[in-house]
Formats: C-alpha cells, sequence, structure tokens
C-alpha cells in the first residue's frame, strides 16, 4: 500500500474506530519517522475527521514533555495533539474498556483557558498568565499501535495515542500553587508504585503550554480561551486491564481514581 497523509490518518481512526492496533505506518513509510510537519498534517486529517462526525475541539494536550515518558517510549521530542468532547471520561465512570485496546493511564498537570495563548515566543510566565485554572488529572492513553512501538511521526500522526481524560475534583488559580513542587503518588491497586512532581515536565509545566503554543503557532494556530490543555504525564503510565484501580494523589489538587471494569 502507498501511503499518504489522507489514508494515513483514515486508517488510524479506522483502528481506533475498529479496536484494533497495527504495526507503525514508519515500518512501510519509513520517511514518515522524522517527517513532522507531514505527521501534523495527518494528525490535522484526523481531526477534521472528528469533526466532521460531530466532535467538537475542545483543547490540546502535550505528549512526552517528561523525562519519564521520554524514556519509557524511546522518542525524546515533546508534541501537541488534539483534544475532544468524545474523550472526557467523567470522574468516576469506569475506564471504557470495550472501546479501548489497550489503555494505560498517566498523571496530568491540567489547565483550563482564560485567554488566548498566540506564539511564537510565548514565555512560560506569558502561558501561565493566560491560564485561568489549574486542576489535577489523569489521560488513558490508548495508541493504535502494538504494543505502544512508534517513532515521533507515528505518534504525532496518531494523535498522541489520545484515548479519554478525566479532571480531578479541586481547580485552583495558577498563582494559589507551586506546579513545579506540586507531587503526584501513582497508587495501582492499593500501593504507591511511583511519584514525582510538576517539575518533571519540562521544568514546569508552563513551559509546556509555552511550548504547546509555540508549536501550534507553526501551523498558524493558537491556544484558545477556554480550551482544556493536559501537560503531559508526570511519570509512566500504567496498564488499565479489567479489574486494575488507579489513582492519582496530588498534594493540593486532590485526588483522581479510575475503575477499569471488572475482570
Ligand atoms: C504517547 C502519548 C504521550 C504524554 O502525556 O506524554 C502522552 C504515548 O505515550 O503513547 O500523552
Ligand atoms: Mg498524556
Amino acid at each position: 500500500m502507498a501511503w499518504d497523509y489522507e489514508s494515513v490518518a483514515a486508517e488510524l481512526l479506522a483502528c481506533e474506530d475498529e479496536v484494533r492496533d497495527r504495526e507503525p505506518i514508519s515500518d512501510e513509510w519509513p520517511e514518515l519517522a522524522s517527517d513532522v510537519a507531514g505527521a501534523y498534517g495527518i494528525q490535522d486529517a484526523n481531526l477534521a475527521k472528528r469533526l466532521a462526525r460531530g466532535e467538537k475541539l475542545i483543547g490540546v494536550k502535550l505528549g512526552l514533555t517528561s523525562r519519564a515518558k521520554q524514556q519509557r517510549m524511546g522518542v525524546d521530542m515533546p508534541f501537541v495533539a488534539w483534544l475532544t468532547d468524545a474523550m472526557i471520561l467523567p470522574a468516576g465512570d469506569p475506564v471504557p474498556q470495550d472501546r479501548l485496546i489497550h489503555p494505560r493511564i498517566e498523571p496530568e498537570l491540567v489547565f483550563v483557558m482564560k485567554d488566548r495563548l498566540e506564539g511564537p515566543g510565548v514565555t512560560a510566565a506569558q502561558a501561565m498568565a493566560a491560564v485561568g485554572q489549574v486542576q489535577g488529572g489523569g489521560e488513558v492513553i490508548d495508541s493504535r499501535y502494538k504494543n505502544f512501538r512508534f517513532t515521533a511521526g507515528d505518534v504525532i500522526a496518531d494523535n498522541a495515542s489520545s484515548g479519554a481524560f478525566s479532571t480531578g475534583p479541586i481547580a485552583v488559580r495558577p498563582e494559589d500553587v507551586d506546579l513545579s513542587t506540586e507531587a503526584v503518588l501513582v497508587e495501582v491497586n492499593g500501593e504507591i508504585v511511583d511519584s514525582a512532581t510538576g517539575a518533571a515536565v519540562q521544568g514546569h509545566p508552563g513551559e509546556a503550554l509555552a511550548l504547546a503554543a509555540n508549536d501550534l503557532a507553526k501551523r498558524g494556530l493558537a491556544i484558545e480561551a477556554g480550551w482544556i490543555v493536559l501537560t503531559g504525564g508526570i511519570t509512566d503510565a500504567y496498564f488499565a486491564t479489567p479489574g486494575t484501580s488507579i489513582a492519582f494523589h496530588f498534594t493540593n489538587l486532590g485526588s483522581v481514581h479510575f475503575h477499569s471494569g471488572d475482570e
């Protein structure tokens, strides 16, 4: 099969809809591995298909903004992807196993924007000034690639393994929390298995937000007021196989719980 951007976008969305994984597209189209601009073209075509079927664009997510994530996934480049309303997982709802391939869950610091933020040249301080609220959260990632094996181009094209996300019970103004020292404990089936602070995310999640604005500017896009921004997994992600309970406990931002359905 000779791939082009449109057919890759269609195939990745079909994998998602049919709940099946596949080998990375770059196995067949090696140039895609490092074609970042092309991969964003695929990501945008993927979004256009979501919008055409009625999903609403509600924000952006960052990927691979922490060393923990970069090392685990074997890709050392942060990137941006799209969030739609279909990805919202109301707090307390079980992880929707029937529509996910191999969900993994990771803790995130989440921003709700009060102002539009447009790059290039945005600094972390300017980025934070545009934030209305900060929340703890968790993202359910679900790569369309077997065993989460991918190159930078593959994962950007795949909307950064987007699946679902939940936000925590407490929302604070950004000036009321120190995000570099805000810690999260990761609990899996009652055991604390991991921890980190917000500093793991590019030194400060505001840096990740600035990075997103500056990256979107390359496509002539901006972060809009009211949008949600997931700033990237703070720690590694944990498999949410049926029967698994995962909770993220933040210092000031409360806890977010995920129940992965019955075994
Ligand atoms: C890519 C998505 C990464 C994050 O927060 O780093 C991501 C993956 O790990 O499959 O959402
Ligand atoms: Mg994430």
